[in-house]
């Protein structure tokens, strides 16, 4: 990654930008359609594998649906504070107003020759007074010599693009076996399709369901693997990516570049802020308030060997069975409910992945000018909850499934190469918050279950 940008801004000042363009930034969008390609089965089976892993549709009783409700209601919780905090910070809007107009000009052209456009968008790029501007900006993002006319050049980038010296490489990729991502509704279609198979399978009798429990599990583990694959030659890629984003954002003035790096600054401080009020104010509040009784610091001391291996290993399934005998030896919570509540937690529970998603989103919103609407920030709400279902409890994860959230409200999904720099740390950090929010989820449903049983 530190490569990646040293590599592009010493490439600017040596004036490589067509080379960047034409033979390292296709590897970078290689990349992003292998992330695209793997999100939208992996949401789809980790889903059906999860709800399957239920077992009976008794499950989906009391304890089932208490266990979940409380699970999505802590997600739903997560993702606003994660908007309270991004609009109050505002980490992505920059002084340097004429790096936001470059910006949001370099996403109107996305928007063009991806399709991605909104009726009711706000045009700079139609605008006579941006027209230069919008020539210089899409000639970057092209690799192209100057043009005369925006049209042409949108035209023309269309055909640029299939004629890079390695464009038969990139089309090899395909980014989705469903279809376009582009289609928002999609994702919230998968996802939906995956709970209702998941919940009928239930009710699919005896060996038969235990046959399809094991062969939706081991399709979820088949992709998994090929998350595994890609993030283990994610060096090489994550390289290409930042230096063909830093490249396009620099054009020839590396200058350009600083306010980026200012900027992820304070996009980690918000990640960073909500992470530890959701850990350390909503978590205690919520044990105070409906586990009279359990003390946080109490708490806190239990789950403390699941949270330094939640830290270190950034997965949440590779953490489970410690999080399990945490709550098993240390908070004295039976077995019946620790092998329920948490492993469905480690799969459809969230909360750290979901509020960094918002942050993450309206980030790179602010960044390029954009204002999203209160109903795109509410679709926001439902798709981060609904990304963070069907994130798997793998390293990166959440970053995957950042794609589906930004494509979700019209946003450009490569735009995650600006915040790759910081994702590793940060995904440290919300894996701590998913495994705390599972074991105290785990601790609230023990706790009423057994006031239920003394009543
Ligand atoms: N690393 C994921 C987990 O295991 C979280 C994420 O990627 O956001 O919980």
């Amino acid at each position: 990654m530190l490569l990646g940008i040293v590599y592009a801004v010493v490439s600017v000042m040596l004036g490589w930008q067509r080379f960047t363009a034409d033979f390292i930034a296709p590897f970078g969008t290689i990349f992003m359609n292998l992330l695209k390609l793997i999100a939208v089965p992996l949401v789809l089976f980790s889903i059906i594998s999860g709800i399957a892993g239920l077992g009976s549709p008794e499950s989906l009783g009391r304890l089932g649906l208490k266990t979940l409700a409380i699970y999505l209601g802590t997600t739903v919780l997560a993702v606003s504070l994660g908007l309270l905090i991004v609009n109050l910070i505002k980490p992505g809007e920059s002084r340097d107003s004429a790096l936001m107009l470059e910006n949001r000009i370099r996403y109107e052209l996305w928007k063009k020759q991806s399709g991605a456009e909104d009726l009711d968008d706000i045009c700079l790029t139609c605008k006579p007074e941006y027209a230069e501007l919008t020539a210089q900006v899409s000639s970057r993002m092209n690799g192209t010599e100057n043009q005369d006319l925006v049209a042409s050049k949108i035209e023309k980038a269309k055909q640029t693009q299939n004629q890079g010296p390695l464009a038969f490489l990139v089309d090899m990729v395909p980014d989705n076996i469903f279809t376009s991502l582009n289609d928002s509704k999609l994702m919230i279609q998968v996802i939906f399709f995956g709970i209702f198979f998941g919940i009928a399978l239930l009710y699919i009798p005896g060996e038969r369901q235990q046959v399809l429990i094991d062969f939706f599990q081991a399709i979820t583990d088949v992709f998994l693997k090929m998350v595994d694959f890609v993030m283990r030659v994610s060096p090489f890629f994550v390289f290409a990516l930042m230096a063909g984003t830093i490249s396009q954002i620099a054009g020839d003035d590396v200058s350009k570049v600083l306010p980026v790096f200012r900027s992820l600054g304070s996009y980690t401080l918000a990640v960073v802020a909500g992470l530890v009020i959701m850990a350390f104010v909503i978590y205690p509040a919520i044990i105070h308030f409906f586990a009279p009784g359990i003390r946080f610091s109490e708490f806190l001391k239990a789950i403390s060997p699941a949270q330094l291996l939640a830290f270190s290993s950034s997965s949440s399934a590779a953490t489970l069975p410690v999080t399990i005998e945490c709550m098993e030896e240390n908070m004295k919570v039976p077995k019946k409910y620790t092998s329920f509540v948490l492993p469905i937690g480690a799969t459809v529970n969230m909360d750290g992945t979901s509020l960094y998603q918002a942050v993450a989103v309206v980030f790179l919103a602010q960044m390029h000018g954009v204002e999203l609407s209160l109903a795109q920030q509410l679709t926001i709400v439902l798709t981060a909850t609904l990304a963070s279902i069907g994130a798997a409890a793998v390293p990166s994860a959440g970053l995957i499934m950042l794609i589906i959230v930004l494509t979700s409200v019209h946003l450009n999904p490569a735009w995650i190469a600006i915040i790759l720099p910081i994702d590793r740390i940060l995904d440290m950090c919300r894996t701590v918050v998913n495994v705390t929010g599972d074991a105290m989820v785990c601790t609230l449903v023990a706790k009423s279950e057994s006031q239920t049983e003394t009543a």
